[in-house]
């Protein structure tokens, strides 16, 4: 063999070598469930995401129930998987088991939900949005409406997300620092409406029911829970997007569609398109490249002036 013919040779077995060595990732995604059409969509963002770039996806499904994402952790952990992604459904208890996965060696990502927990090493990075700041953008919203009706007393429901949650705890702070000092605007009921439909439609019904008509303004959490709720406010007789403002959070195609009928005023994006990110933190962190601690993702607010307009571009 010449010398060239060998050159060569040599360089197509070392080009060939990484196809070998690369063995896929594993990863062990426990997601909190199905309770929302945004959890639809970060499910199928990250079914796709994990497809395209050829990472075996573990997919468990909670139920909302934080027990049932300690059980998949721990099977992840036995399975040895190369890496666990968490979208923890409430904030709290979740140092014994990140403890565990720690101890196998086995780096957490969190997605979505942030956890609360004091060893800041438990997890290496945690990608989701800024909730808190979605709230303030909620509430900065409703200044400037009530803006234009100068001396109106504004009574506000509001539907909280899971209690416990990330989303919930930080979607309340935002949006009741944003209104804070505003006198003409008051929460006069909160309750949890768990982030489904049927449940913010159940607990709208109660608000109805006890405060009447004096309810001029309703803050969802998410969009779900506005859309059940839209539905209560009808059947009550009562035009929602008139008779009461209806404000959310998400940006899910049915809230626009709600705005373009003219039942919802606002909706504060959230962006669950959190597949791509995701993959791409997995596999820095098993090639042990330096990740940053925390990843957040763009985010707009559209008023229903914008709905018709948007809606073709909309992507979930
Ligand atoms: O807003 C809601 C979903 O954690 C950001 O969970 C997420 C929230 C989202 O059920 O619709």
């Amino acid at each position: 063999m010449n010398t060239t013919r060998r050159i060569l040779l040599l360089a197509a077995m070392a080009a060939a070598i990484p196809a070998y060595a690369a063995k896929p990732i594993v990863m062990g995604f426990s997601q909190v469930g199905a309770e929302s059409e945004w959890r639809t969509a970060m499910t199928n963002s990250v079914k796709a995401a994990a497809k395209a770039q050829n990472i075996t996806l573990k997919f468990a499904d909670a139920q909302q129930r934080q027990e049932n994402q300690v059980k998949a952790i721990r099977s992840f952990i036995a399975q040895r998987v190369d890496v666990i992604v968490v979208a923890p459904v409430v904030e709290s208890g979740w140092e014994t088991v990140l403890r565990e996965a720690k101890a196998a060696g086995i780096p957490v990502i969190l997605a979505d939900r942030a956890v609360d927990v004091k060893d800041s090493t438990l997890y290496t990075t945690f990608i989701g949005s800024d909730f808190v700041e979605e709230g303030r953008k909620a509430g900065r919203w409703l200044i400037e409406r009530a803006k234009k009706s100068p001396g109106k007393q504004f009574n506000i429901v509001e539907l909280q997300g899971t209690v416990g949650s990330a989303p919930a705890i930080d979607r309340k702070a935002g949006f009741e620092e944003a209104i804070k000092g505003a006198a003409n605007l008051k929460i006069t009921r909160s309750q949890t409406g768990d982030f489904t439909r049927s449940k913010g439609k159940e607990v709208m019904e109660a608000f109805l029911k006890a405060q009447g008509k004096s309810i001029n303004v309703l803050y969802a959490h998410n969009d779900d829970m506005a859309i059940g709720a839209i539905q209560a406010i009808e059947e009550a007789g009562l035009k929602p997007g008139t008779d009461i403002l209806v404000i959310s959070v998400d940006a899910v195609k049915g809230a626009f569609q709600a705005m373009v009928a003219g039942k919802l005023n606002v909706t504060v994006e959230c962006n669950p398109l959190l597949g791509p990110q995701l993959m791409q933190a997995a596999q820095d962190i098993v090639a042990k490249k330096p990740v940053p601690k925390r990843i957040t993702t763009i985010e707009g607010v559209f008023p229903a002036e914008v709905a018709a307009r948007e809606l073709p571009n909309r992507k979930y």
